[in-house]
């Protein structure tokens, strides 16, 4: 079984003016299609992991039969794979609120725009590439949480909720150097908030 990118569920320049197309497409097609494709390739040799999910194969990452220099390509690629399905799936121009996780959000962090501020500040103080994270931690607690490069939250025993891709290539062809602006409009596309 060879993953596949999740299908878009909007068009390319459906998240203008926040996120433009060209970025989206180029994001979408090559990157996206990059990190898909060496997952694949890293799964060659292992049969029965091409089996199973891709979120298993990352909750289950330290201890999977591989060479350590396996393990490194499907830490990086196959969470360069998952990170980007569940960023496209939690964006969307037509906003559909999730009302249970805004409440669980006000009891964690006060209110939501306090979650969204320190959510930001994560973001703009985190160094070099990587993703910002809302996650469900093993105790069932939100936690906002900035990881490195292509690491995935799963490994670390978390469930995903929302996922910021602070990598440049996901916003330099508009706001160049300017993060912290991609930052405060990408509020503006996140359709569960
Ligand atoms: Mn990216």
């Amino acid at each position: 079984m060879k993953h596949e990118l999740n299908k878009l569920l909007y068009s390319f320049d459906a998240l203008e003016p926040y996120i433009d197309a060209r970025t989206m497409e180029i994001h979408y097609t090559k990157h996206h299609q990059a990190y898909c494709d060496n997952f694949n390739k890293a799964l060659e040799n292992y049969p029965e992991l091409q089996e199973k999910k891709a979120e298993d194969i990352l909750r289950g990452l330290n201890s999977l039969p591989v060479s350590e220099a396996d393990r490194v390509k499907i830490k990086n690629h196959g969470g360069g794979y998952v990170n980007h399905n569940i960023f496209w799936s939690i964006m969307d121009p037509k906003k559909e609120t999730d009302y249970n996780l805004k409440m669980k959000i006000t009891e964690t962090f006060g209110s939501v725009e306090k979650f969204k501020e320190e959510f930001s500040n994560t973001a703009k103080m985190l160094f070099g590439s990587g993703w910002v994270w809302l996650v469900r931690d093993k105790n069932d607690k939100l936690e906002i949480c900035a990881l490195p490069n292509q690491d995935s939250p799963l490994t670390l025993g978390h469930e995903p909720i929302l996922a910021l891709d602070v990598w440049e290539h996901a916003y330099y062809l508009k706001y160049q150097n300017k993060r912290a602006e991609y930052i405060e409009n990408w509020w503006n596309v996140v359709k569960i908030i």
